[in-house]
């Protein structure tokens, strides 16, 4: 049997062995992922994003564990796009969704990339789809950190939930990272410390003035919100989602079935109004650009001679050239043919 028909009949090793091929081997994915995309779309894609610590996985463990008694079946994935996982972090990782581990509804995987050229958004899809294919209902990423690389993952969630704690610095953290603009769902969790309602003050703030600055942009442009920019609204055309803030403790599981319950609304949300479809498509040009990225640097790093590169180097260190001419008269040298119906 195919590796693709094992993981659709439900092999658990077969699904490992092919995200371990996606992980660690993108050339020769690249067939199985094809074939495995013409199995895909069914899945429900959450990204779960926030910083460090927040209590992500703990909030993760509870909410999967409610969505279980729903009969939900889920794939989780767990990113880091900054560094290596350590044996640690994966075990860490572990213990926090012990309650999860034996449960056949269940599948969790951690995974690693590192440095890469689009590596990361394009294994964690490729992952994703995986998943997806896989016949798992809802497919859950979470992502460490708030950096560029968590939201261009959670960019391409469906539903996107940001974890922050009661404190304001951390907010402030993740307003500037740009990481509330993709916020479907904001989680305070760890709403048994103190000051939670000015964290959520704070962020209400903040999502006000960005809707503000969103409307008062498209009026002046004349066009459609973009809905991964707007804070507040959301959806095609001028419908609108309300970016609801859920308070927490994962811990105790305080709040987690009212975030389920968002999380249902926001899915009936953006398929009732075809949101879905944008979304899908905003995917699915990420996937094609970063795969695009990666085989053009590969190609033009084949093309480039290490000779020719070494006696660049030595030709800068001399001042004779420098390092932003050499890049142009390089790619200048590289022959693309241009692509696209002529008119
Ligand atoms: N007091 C309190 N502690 C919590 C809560 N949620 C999680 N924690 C604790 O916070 C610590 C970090 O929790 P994790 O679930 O690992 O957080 P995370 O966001 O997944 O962490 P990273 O993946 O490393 O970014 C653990 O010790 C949890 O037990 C909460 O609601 N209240
Ligand atoms: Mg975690």
């Amino acid at each position: 049997m195919s590796l693709i028909k094992q993981i659709i009949s439900g092999d658990r090793r077969a699904l490992a062995q092919a995200l371990t091929l996606v992980e660690n081997d993108y050339q020769n994915s690249q067939n199985m992922l094809a074939e495995v995309y013409t199995h895909t779309g069914h899945a429900h894609i959450i990204g779960v994003t926030g910083i460090p610590g927040a209590g992500k996985s703990t909030l993760l463990n509870a909410l999967v564990k409610l969505m279980r008694k729903c009969e939900d079946t889920l794939g989780l994935l767990a990113v880091d796009p900054s560094s290596q996982f350590s044996k640690g972090a994966i075990l860490g990782d572990r213990i926090r969704m012990r309650d999860l581990l034996g449960d056949k509804g269940v599948f969790i995987r951690s995974m690693a990339t590192r440095g890469e050229l689009g590596g990361l958004s394009s294994s964690t899809a490729g992952a994703v789809d995986v998943l997806d294919a896989a016949g798992f209902d809802r497919v859950i990423v979470e992502t460490v950190g708030v950096g560029q690389a968590e939201v261009d993952i959670a960019s391409n969630a469906h539903t996107s939930i940001v974890v922050l704690c009661p404190g304001v610095g951390d907010s402030v953290q993740a307003a500037k990272s740009g990481i509330l603009e993709i916020a479907d769902i904001i989680v305070v969790n760890k709403s048994d410390y103190p000051k939670v309602n000015v964290t959520k003050s704070y962020l209400r703030e903040m999502l006000d003035i960005g809707s503000a600055v969103q409307v008062g942009l498209s009026e002046t442009q004349n066009m459609t919100c973009d809905p991964h920019l707007v804070h507040g609204t959301s959806g095609a055309g001028n419908n609108s989602w309300q970016v609801p803030i859920i308070t927490t403790v994962a811990t105790s599981g305080e709040g987690v079935s009212e975030l389920f319950d968002h999380l249902l609304a926001h899915y009936d949300h953006i398929t009732s109004t075809g949101e879905i479809t944008v979304r899908r498509q905003n995917r699915l040009r990420a996937i094609f650009e970063s795969r695009l990225r990666k085989q053009l640097y590969t190609k033009f790093s084949q093309m480039l001679s290490e000779d020719y590169f070494l006696r660049q180097l030595e030709l800068m260190m001399v001042r004779e050239t420098d390092p932003y001419t050499a890049a142009t008269e390089c790619m200048n040298n590289f022959e693309i043919n241009y692509i696209g119906d002529e008119d």
